[in-house]
């Protein structure tokens, strides 16, 4: 804390409760459009299951939970948000919309941060304010997120990370608002902005000092520090996920975020970080519960997105997503039918898709025709890749044989680009695909890709993780399991951390319940709900 400073309301944390705080506190949840009410829903459910149709029937066999008519009546009946209509709408086409409701104190710390963010935001000209007021002194701090080179997901990832940071620090984060973002994402919080203008002298950020110099100085005389976050770091930069460095940089004022990274599980090692943190997601699905507020498509997009679901994945008993990324080729499009073998062998060996057979034609056909006209058990998969050719190979062999369950599948491809770009367009194309990918049942993503975290963390689904990384072997393992919903960090950075040391046992005794290395990337770091021992990678 800076001394001789008065401390802003927001540093006070949970337990401020003065009459002011209260009465604004009461009038943001009343205008809180998240505050739904999930208890409601539990009720009625049994009535609509009595009207046992073969869609039921289905579903409960799947073990898939419908969405029912009431939980969607009540939702329906919620306050949208005309600015960002995903905000409460996107709960509409999942399953399990009470999962996603917000703990009482992320909520609260949520109020608060957005209250903050409105005081320090209020009708700046942030180009002025930081060319030419850059050393004046208030009770705000700010995090300038710069979007970094990496594709739609690393951005996103990178993103979420940022503001976990800003949220736990009480920082106002502000985002580059000439790339990305500005075309991907609703401003989340309402009668103010994220997003800086474009005439932001975004070059002093990149080129801003480092944590190494601020540290030389004792965090002293240090109005503007950037962090480089990235896969690869400077000794000084890893010195940024160790307790100490937290101390020095509450006196400064503005930092820079320069990453492509999601380094979320990796804040949560730092023993304030967490202290701050941990106890606003008892589920530890920290980043699903982020994204619900922070990655939200634009009204534009959303639209894109309701209308994709309502042409594909509407009605089906079984909303699969199949997303293939290739990495470590030098033509991250192209088609190699040994990942085609994985990919078909993942889905049923894990009954994800039936398997085929190849008797019985006319028993098919009298199936389809006794059965197809009153039911709709058919499963709708959804494929997102660069290249056309996985998606068209999976329709055609299951147009071309019967499958043992003689169930109607269709298949979908909403683009397939050919090669990765940075445009907008491709980003938003990207975006979209990742919102759809979020509403399935069963979701296929593939190995070490940031673009299946996004859809996998969003819709809070444990996927399968289709081994197709590098070089694929036909002899090796299809997929694997995920662990949790939650990304993986993929290059923690283990600082030689000076000052005083992790002191705080019930913080290790967490992390050894709840940081794991990631079952699709070595030396990765993932967060859990609890560490089975024999797999403890300690
Ligand atoms: N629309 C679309 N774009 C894709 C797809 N696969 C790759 N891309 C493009 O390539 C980029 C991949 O980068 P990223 O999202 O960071 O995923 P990662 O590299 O697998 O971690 C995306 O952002 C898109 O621009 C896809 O299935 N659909
Ligand atoms: C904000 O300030 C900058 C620099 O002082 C100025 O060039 C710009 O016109 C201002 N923008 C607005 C919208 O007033
Ligand atoms: C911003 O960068 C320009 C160009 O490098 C430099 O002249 C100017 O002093 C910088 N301003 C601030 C406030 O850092
Ligand atoms: C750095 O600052 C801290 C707190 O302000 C102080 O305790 C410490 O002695 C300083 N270290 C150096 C090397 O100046
Ligand atoms: C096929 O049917 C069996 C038996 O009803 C069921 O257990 C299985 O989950 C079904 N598989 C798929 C992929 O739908
Ligand atoms: C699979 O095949 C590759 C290439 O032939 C070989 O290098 C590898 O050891 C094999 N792996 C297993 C598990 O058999
Ligand atoms: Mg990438």
């Amino acid at each position: 804390m800076k001394e001789g400073k008065t401390v802003p309301f927001w540093r006070n944390g949970i337990v401020l409760m003065s009459i002011g705080t209260v009465m604004i506190f009461t009038c943001l949840l009343a205008m809180d459009m998240e505050t739904v009410d999930f208890a409601s829903a539990r009720i009625s459910s049994r009535k609509t299951a009595e009207r046992t149709d073969l869609r039921n029937a289905v579903n409960r066999e799947m073990k898939i939970k419908p969405v029912t008519r009431s939980a969607h009546d009540r939702l329906m009946n919620v306050k949208h948000d005309p600015e960002c209509l995903a905000r409460t709408q996107h709960l509409l086409y999942r399953r399990d919309p009470e999962r996603f409701a917000p703990s009482p104190a992320f909520t609260k710390a949520w109020n608060r941060y957005v209250m903050m963010h409105k005081a320090c935001s209020h009708n700046k000209n942030w180009t002025h304010v930081f060319l030419h007021e850059r050393g004046k002194t208030d009770d705000c701090n700010y995090l300038i997120v710069m979007e970094g080179n990496g594709g739609t997901g690393n951005k996103l990832l990178s993103l979420t990370s940022a503001f976990a940071y800003g949220l736990a620090t009480d920082r106002v984060v502000m985002v580059e608002g000439r790339n990305q973002f500005k075309y991907l994402l609703c401003d989340p919080f309402p009668e103010s902005s994220w997003f800086l203008p474009e005439d932001f002298p975004y070059q002093n950020v990149t080129d801003a000092e480092g944590l190494g110099v601020a540290i030389q100085r004792n965090f002293t005389d240090t109005s503007m520090v950037t962090l480089r976050l990235d896969h690869i770091q400077s000794w000084a930069d890893t010195q940024f996920f160790c307790e100490h460095t937290h101390f020095g940089l509450m006196n400064v004022r503005w930092v820079g975020w320069s990453s492509t990274q999601y380094f979320v599980t990796r804040l949560l090692m730092v023993p304030s970080i967490w202290e701050r943190l941990n106890p606003l997601f008892p589920s530890g699905e920290i980043f699903t519960f982020l994204s619900h507020k922070v990655l939200l498509p634009k009204n534009e997009l959303w639209a894109h997105i309701v209308r994709l679901y309502f042409g594909y994945l509407a009605g089906s008993s079984k909303r699969v997503g199949v997303q293939v990324r290739l990495h470590g080729r030098w033509n991250l499009a192209e088609y190699d039918p040994v990942v085609f073998d994985h990919i078909v062998d993942c889905l049923q060996s894990r009954d994800v898709l039936p398997k085929l057979t190849t008797v019985d034609d006319v028993s098919d056909v009298m199936s389809f025709a006794r059965n197809g006209w009153e039911s709709s058990t058919e499963i709708s998969v959804l494929v997102t890749s660069l290249q056309l050719k996985y998606y068209d190979e999976l329709k055609d062999l299951y147009a071309g044989k019967p499958n043992v369950n003689k169930t109607a599948i269709r298949f979908h491809m909403v683009s397939h680009l050919g090669s990765q770009d940075s445009s907008v367009h491709q980003g938003e194309t990207a975006f979209v695909e990742m919102w759809l990918l979020s509403f399935s049942d069963v979701l296929a993503i593939s190995a070490y890709s940031t673009f299946g975290y996004v859809p996998q963390g969003i819709g809070g689904v444990k996927a399968l993780y289709l081994n197709i990384k590098g070089e694929v072997f036909p002899n090796s393992t299809s997929c694997f399991d995920a662990y949790s919903t939650q990304p993986c960090t993929h290059n923690p950075q283990d600082p030689k951390c000076e000052g005083p040391g992790d002191a705080n046992e019930l913080h290790s005794e967490w992390m050894r319940h709840h940081v794991r290395e990631c079952v699709d990337h070595p030396g990765g770091l993932q967060l859990v709900n609890e560490v089975v021992e024999e797999h403890s990678s300690g």
